[in-house]
């Protein structure tokens, strides 16, 4: 693909506005990702089909921006989840690893209030907070996915190496080791398997704002 440079890159993709409040970045299309996408994604599965029997409601939507797929060139998008919980735990994105799998990101969180579920094939995983103004660095190898811990809609710019592509498939399979839930004083963080298996020694985070 041929670099994008300052004589071929339109004025709007070179300079772009965000509106926070409608969650778009203006003239660009916007992806929606429904409940009905997001089979396999929540740990609570009854819970899940009676959320989806209420409704096929939207979960987030994804507006890209620029893709710059030269060497060296940047991506970037415009991602809004909305607020709401499939039992206890928070509305989220799907999540993937990149492709190019030392391609890395920065998140910036532009309105409302949530965070990114990190983890690579280490054994490492973290909870990250992010809300408006604030910024998260998600290094490279490392899957990360979104989740809304308010109850407005929390919206964030990604911007990543525009060769990074997206591999879904690799998080899917097992699902992310950390689930993020709403507990009585605000989001607390478990492990999967905990939640899968209750048992009073299990491990509960807060998940500290
Ligand atoms: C792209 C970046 C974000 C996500 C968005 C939706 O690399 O990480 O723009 O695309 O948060 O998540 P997902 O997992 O459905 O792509
Ligand atoms: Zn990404």
């Amino acid at each position: 693909m041929p670099r994008e440079g300052l004589r071929t890159l339109a004025p709007e993709l070179l300079r772009q506005r965000i509106d926070a409040v409608t969650g778009t970045l203006p003239g660009a299309k916007a992806v929606d990702r429904h409940l009905s996408d997001l089979r396999g994604c929540f740990a609570d599965e009854a819970a899940y089909e009676a959320a989806l029997e209420g409704g096929d409601e939207l979960v987030y939507s994804v507006t890209t921006g620029l893709e710059d797929e030269s060497e060296g060139g940047l991506s970037y998008g415009l991602g809004v989840v909305q607020p709401g919980r499939v039992g206890r735990e928070y509305y989220l994105t799907k999540g993937h690893y990149h492709a190019w799998r030392e391609a890395a990101e920065v998140y910036i969180g532009v309105s409302g209030a949530g965070g990114l579920v990190l983890e690579n094939d280490e054994g490492a995983e973290q909870f990250v907070p992010l809300g408006a103004g604030e910024l998260v660095y998600v290094p490279g190898a490392t899957a990360h996915r979104t989740v809304n811990t308010g109850d407005v809609p929390f919206s964030y710019v990604g911007i990543y190496p525009g060769q990074a592509g997206h591999d879904y498939a690799s998080i899917a399979e097992d699902n992310f080791r950390l689930v993020v839930l709403a507990g009585p004083d605000g989001p607390v963080v478990m492990n999967r398997s905990d939640l899968l298996d209750p048992s009073p020694t299990a491990t509960i985070r807060k998940a500290h704002a």
